[in-house]
């Protein structure tokens, strides 16, 4: 049986993709206030005081390297693309805070997980400027949260996305039964800020990424291979949970994990949208969920898009699982 074993599982091999690659920067097409500038990235700020969360983000202009020696100029938050996890409790009042660290471009932040007018609450923070926007995190779920900048499709694009999670007031129940949580996120990159290629063109790279629920765990960006070089781990037996989010901009996400069965679903993570035995599941953008599962032999088992063309493009990510859940070889030709 092929594959089975290799951690480098060939028939899940992605290639530099070459005869598409378009991210690579140019300085003539980086605009020229962001020309040279390469920001740090800043941690997110999460404080709370009961249930007031104050979160202060920036969005910020600082290179990712998408694929290896291929840098993109990336409009970020915090400097992150995905941007930092947000993780808060149903029924939170989030003050949120948004410093505009860009010279030359005004920014904003649009929350899927709130109620707000958007013309106020999602409105622009100029260049070099903050402000502050208050808004309940009512319902529980995975959800995404954008740039709602005009043209909205180049700032998420560009890289700014992420993920918020806000966890049910009464939990999920299945809640005792998960061993091991982690978050992916899909994200797609186009030609550098390439309106054109971003609304008329096809990705030039469709990626995965993840980011950490708790100390330690790893937190990568949306780049080529980080799941396959760095897989996650898992013991045999391990009851997993992710935390599923697509945030496009453009492309649907047919989530699906390699050699086992989704256990239970949570639609857009809400404790109520419950299904059960789900082969794959279908992540608009913007869409998310929570798949648990159960990992029941040694091995790599591939998390992919079903959409094969975009794991050509690098939608595939590994988890790893060993006896004992510690990242040890696995046995050459196991079956
Ligand atoms: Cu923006």
């Amino acid at each position: 049986m092929a594959g089975c074993s290799s951690s480098n599982d060939s028939s899940f091999e992605t290639k530099d993709v070459d005869n598409h690659v378009q991210a690579e920067e140019s300085e003539s097409e980086v605009i020229k206030p962001h020309q040279g500038i390469n920001q740090e990235p800043i941690p997110l700020q999460i404080k709370r005081d009961g249930t007031d969360v104050y979160v202060e983000m920036t969005s910020q202009i600082t290179d990712i390297e998408i694929q290896k020696d291929k840098p993109y100029k990336a409009w970020t938050f915090n400097g992150e693309a995905p941007g930092p996890l947000v993780v808060v409790n149903e029924g939170d009042t989030i003050h949120f805070t948004l410093k505009n660290m860009d010279p030359s471009i005004p920014h904003s932040m649009d929350f899927h997980a709130v109620h707000a007018a958007p013309n106020k609450k999602f409105a622009d923070v100029m260049p070099n400027e903050e402000d502050t926007f208050t808004y309940q995190a009512s319902y529980p779920g995975v959800f995404m949260y954008h740039c709602g900048t005009a043209p909205v499709l180049s700032h998420i694009a560009n890289g700014m996305h992420g993920t918020i999670i806000v966890k049910p007031a009464d939990g999920y129940p299945t809640d005792n039964e998960v061993d091991k949580e982690y978050v992916i996120i899909q994200n797609e990159w186009y030609k550098y800020n390439d309106l054109d290629d971003m609304t008329n063109g096809e990705p030039s790279q469709v990626v995965f990424s993840t980011k950490a629920l708790e100390q330690g765990q790893p937190n990568t960006n949306g780049v080529l291979n980080s799941l396959k070089d760095e897989p996650l781990l898992a013991k045999v037996g391990d009851k997993v949970r992710l935390y599923v989010n697509n945030v496009g901009p453009n492309e649907v996400s047919s989530f699906h994990v390699v050699g086992t069965v989704f256990d239970d679903v949570y639609i857009d993570g809400n404790p109520a949208n419950h299904m059960k035995g789900l082969q794959t599941v279908m992540l608009p953008t913007s869409g998310g969920a929570i798949v648990e599962f159960t990992l029941k032999e040694e091995g790599m088992y591939p998390m992919v898009t079903h959409q094969f063309n975009h794991v050509q493009k690098g939608a595939v990510g590994f988890i790893k699982v060993t006896a004992d859940g510690k990242d040890n070889d696995l046995e050459a030709g196991e079956h």
